[in-house]
């Protein structure tokens, strides 16, 4: 159904019950007789009838009779139908936002025109913001009781105007109204002769649809999987695009491939929930079948060959650009617990995937309604918006929150209580554990020669040793200066994997983008792990700029108990401009390489490199020594 979703925000007292009331009546939403039944209810017990108890008295009549979603009401205008997310408190509405369990198109924020501006409202403001929500309607209510004066309005226009030039929130509507009386709501207010701006459901027509979620890549997170007789079927909600008969689909974080084979719907009362295990055992729910399913359907799939396929795992169209499958990542987050800092634990949610996480860093957090930023900077306090770094457990699967906002929303439990919640900013893949074979017939073998006996053999252990530093930095020099002399003086089974040598062979398809260079170490770093397992101490000559990927290197060896140092050959960027030895800087300075490493390109230095040798300041045989005696400390 084509309907726009508001949400109707702003301090406590500053009107809201009231101006929801109005609206609906206004709009020709309340039955015939009501508005005078429940007028003649008030008068009957002596009291003033409240537009504010309207919502509240349609509530409990409607709870009595049916049950429905409450916080949901909607109205009609002749252009469309509009529901508004409402929620009962200011706590609850700030839980909701951020964790998505109302997700808006758009926003409409009273301001009390005697109360003017509070941090709340400067609080829901950053928060819509935050949350991405660019349609907004200020209103300025009460202007009854403050005669209905222009210059207030004005006045408050132009606050409220330079409170949201500072979080980059377009200009949008102000319109002064009076919710009690009716003024500027549905039409034009007599009492307001100069204004000749929108009323409220002219602003609101004016707002445009979003986006159809139907068009957007396919996002399929399942949500549990049924065994019914022999057939396995996914249950779960599309999230995002269109899934159909015949697709073929990729899972992610596990990389599994499989095809669509029938598509199912259950009545509405069958919709899989986790709070009806009944359906676990029913085995002749009535089903149909159809060919296609959209984001928002609650579906069951079922797939032509079957794959390994658990709750939190993503589908997705196959050869389609998917979800990112990450154990690191950037989220803005708003921060309702206690305060925390680096090292801070809790389990993070995304749709149906769960994983242990834990911040990793905190970047930036400001207060949310004065947005001034926290200090200490590295603390997250309550009711902050902050920008942090998550580290999880175990790969969970995200998008970038901009491109699909379901899948790139995260969900952040603090013992068993949701705490905060935010949006995926960046992701950073290359820690991801390998998506794994593409197929399920391909096992593991195993030696029967174990990595002791090659040892004991051999005389030594295998090891990698990772040098990174900046082009001319000296990693080649000192990498050949090392394996010559384990080879040489101690006998010993060195080989230097180069950068360059490998891009003329394996990793000759790669250029120095972002993502090549990930490639790029990842390859060299699965290459160093398979020869210190085979018993050879690597020493890999790589810029390697960027940290997480060279983790991601150092996990790939670790995991399986291979001793990896990183070794930062450290050297100021102009030390190696001015040694140039293959003359690479200067075309680079020349514009005639892009993308060069320490010149338009970031190189992110070792934070705790296991070793640090600057070739600036110290002579190649010191460097040397150096490493040797670190190399010899873990192969023994
Ligand atoms: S890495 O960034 O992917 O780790 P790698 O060490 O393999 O780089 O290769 C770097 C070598 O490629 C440098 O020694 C240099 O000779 C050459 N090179 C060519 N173009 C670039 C570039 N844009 N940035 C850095 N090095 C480059």
């Amino acid at each position: 159904m084509d309907y726009l979703k508001i949400v109707i925000v702003g301090h406590v007292d500053h009107g809201k019950s009231t101006f929801i009331g109005r609206l609906f009546n206004d709009t020709g939403m309340l039955p015939e007789g009501k508005l005078e039944q429940l007028q003649n209810i008030a008068e009957s017990r002596g009291v003033p009838f409240e537009w504010a108890n309207l919502m509240d008295g349609l509530k409990a009549e409607r709870d009595q009779n049916i049950t429905i979603d409450t916080a949901q009401i909607w109205f009609k205008t002749q252009k469309r139908t509009y529901v508004i997310i409402d929620a009962p408190g200011h706590k609850e509405f700030l839980k909701n936002m951020v964790t998505g369990a109302a997700q808006a198109d758009a926003a409409l924020l009273l301001i009390d025109a005697k109360e003017r501006i509070q941090e709340q409202t400067k609080r829901h403001a950053y928060l819509l913001r935050m949350l991405g929500i660019r349609q907004l309607v200020v209103l300025v209510n009460k202007m009854d009781s403050v005669e209905y004066s222009e210059s207030v309005f004005g006045s408050i226009k132009e606050e409220f105007t330079k409170n949201l030039a500072s979080f980059e929130v377009g200009a949008p509507t102000f319109i002064p109204i009076s919710a009690r009386n009716g003024d500027n709501i549905a039409g034009k207010s007599n009492n307001m002769g100069w204004w000749t701006g929108a009323s409220v459901l002219q602003a609101l027509d004016a707002f445009t649809m979003p986006p159809s979620r139907e068009h957007l890549p396919m996002r399929f997170p399942v949500q549990d999987v049924y065994r019914f007789d022999h057939r396995r079927i996914l249950v779960g909600r599309v999230e995002s695009g269109t899934i159909r008969v015949g697709d073929k689909v990729s899972f992610m974080p596990s990389g599994k491939e499989s095809e669509v084979k029938t598509i199912e719907r259950y009545p509405l009362e069958f919709i899989p929930n986790e709070d009806i295990p009944s359906l676990l055992t029913g085995a002749s729910i009535p089903r149909k079948q159809s060919e296609f399913a959209v984001a928002g359907e609650s579906i069951g799939v079922t797939l032509t060959e079957q794959v390994f396929v658990e709750r939190g795992h993503v589908a997705y169209n196959a050869g389609v650009s998917g979800p990112r499958a990450t154990k690191e990542f950037k989220a803005r987050i708003f921060w309702m617990g206690r305060p925390f800092g680096v090292g801070k634990k809790f389990v993070m949610k995304s749709v149906t995937q769960e994983a242990d996480a834990y911040v990793k860093s905190v970047h930036s957090a400001v207060d949310s309604s004065s947005l001034e930023p926290v200090l200490p900077a590295d603390i997250v306090q309550k009711n902050t918006v902050s920008e942090v770094t998550l580290s999880t457990k175990i790969p969970v699967s995200l998008d970038l929150a901009k491109n699909i906002v379901e899948t790139g929303r995260i969900v952040l439990m603090d013992g068993g209580i949701v705490s905060g919640g935010g949006l995926v900013t960046s992701i950073d893949d290359s820690l991801a554990a390998p998506s794994g074979p593409k197929s399920s017939n391909i096992d593991l073998s195993s030696s029967r020669v174990t990595r002791e006996e090659r040892a004991y053999s051999v005389g030594h252990k295998g090891m990698v040793v990772w040098l990174t530093g900046l082009s001319g930095s000296g990693k080649s020099t000192l990498a050949r200066a090392v394996e010559r002399d384990l080879f040489y003086c101690y006998n010993q089974q060195a080989y230097v994997l180069d950068g360059d040598n490998f891009r003329h062979g394996l990793n000759s398809d790669l250029g120095f983008g972002r993502s090549d260079r990930f490639e790029n170490i990842r390859r060299i770093g699965e290459v160093a792990s398979v020869m210190a397992d085979a018993g050879i101490i690597v020493l890999v000559s790589l810029i390697s700029p960027y940290r997480s990927a060279r983790d991601a290197a150092r996990h790939c060896c670790e995991k399986t108990g291979i001793p990896f140092i990183e070794v930062w050959v450290e050297c100021p960027v102009e030390v190696c401009e001015k040694r140039d030895p293959k003359g690479l800087y200067k075309k680079a300075r020349a514009g005639d390489i892009k993308e060069f490493t320490g010149i338009d390109d970031p190189y992110e230095c070792p934070r705790h490199p296991n070793l640090i040798v600057n070739t600036a300041g110290s002579t190649l045989e010191e460097c040397v020594c150096n490493i040797l005696c670190l190399v010899h400390e873990h192969v023994y």
